[in-house]
């Protein structure tokens, strides 16, 4: 199996997401230019922003099964452009990306995809689980990947610089966390639970052995994090 960094981009990063349909191009193609510039090898996944979370809250999805059928073609469609505009990003920043939807996610074929060269990429979805559709987070696909890859480390690129105290306030990123924090800000229209759900994702994999960063995506640190390197953001230690 070949050792892997699992890259989370944040649908707050790449998306402007109080405007429906709104890429941040410079924030997307800040993070993938870094990404590409790391040349560790990857397994990206990315959030659904102002894309998917703008329709499945419209639409009264979440992670919790949906009943009848309004609202998923019109979630998987958002998701569907929002990746396209990622790959081409990737593409035409000399990356090599293979897309794989989630709902098609084969660990051992993400495994051979990045022993290959290539980049394996998949993203928060509405998913068919056999008996009814819901809302799968990018984090929870992260998570399943430490569970299932030879993950050496795991990276959110946020588009704050990591877990903040106060998080109306960059300057109160918490270098460390050694313990769940016990207050998060609202999550907006985020229908999977926001930092506050990364955060508890991050425990768990720790949980397994992974550190967890948490840093700004449109910056060099999100480099030095990709890389192992001490970085300005968040981490969670591995145990
Ligand atoms: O932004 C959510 O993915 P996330 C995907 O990683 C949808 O939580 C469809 C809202």
């Amino acid at each position: 199996m070949v050792k892997l960094v699992v890259v989370k981009l944040g649908g707050s990063l790449i998306t402007k997401k109080d405007r429906p349909y709104s890429l941040n191009l410079s924030s997307a193609l800040g993070a993938i230019e870094r990404l590409k510039r790391s040349r560790v090898t990857a397994f990206l996944v990315h959030g659904g922003g102002s894309f998917g979370h703008h329709q499945a809250y419209r639409h009264g999805l979440s992670s919790r099964p949906i009943k009848g059928s309004k609202g998923v073609p019109e979630t998987k469609v958002a998701m569907l452009e929002l990746n396209l505009w990622i790959l081409y990003l990737m593409i035409s920043s000399g990356l090599r990306p293979f897309p794989i939807p989630p709902q098609f996610l084969n660990w051992e074929l993400v495994d051979r995809i990045a022993a290959s060269g290539l980049i394996p990429v998949s993203y928060g979805d509405v998913y068919f689980d056999g008996q009814v559709a819901k809302v799968i987070s990018g984090d929870a696909i992260v998570e399943d990947a430490v569970r299932h890859l030879d993950v050496e480390r795991v990276v959110f690129a946020l588009s704050v610089p990591g877990v903040l105290r106060d998080p109306n306030d960059p300057d109160t990123v918490i270098p460390e966390l050694r313990s769940r924090p016990e207050a998060f800000g609202p999550s907006g229209i985020d229908v999977t639970g926001g930092m506050k759900e990364k955060v508890e994702a991050a425990f768990r994999m720790a949980e397994m052995g992974v550190d967890v960063a948490f840093v700004k995506g449109d910056t060099d640190e999100f480099i030095k994090a990709l890389l192992g390197l001490p970085f300005r953001g968040t981490i969670v230690r591995g145990l």
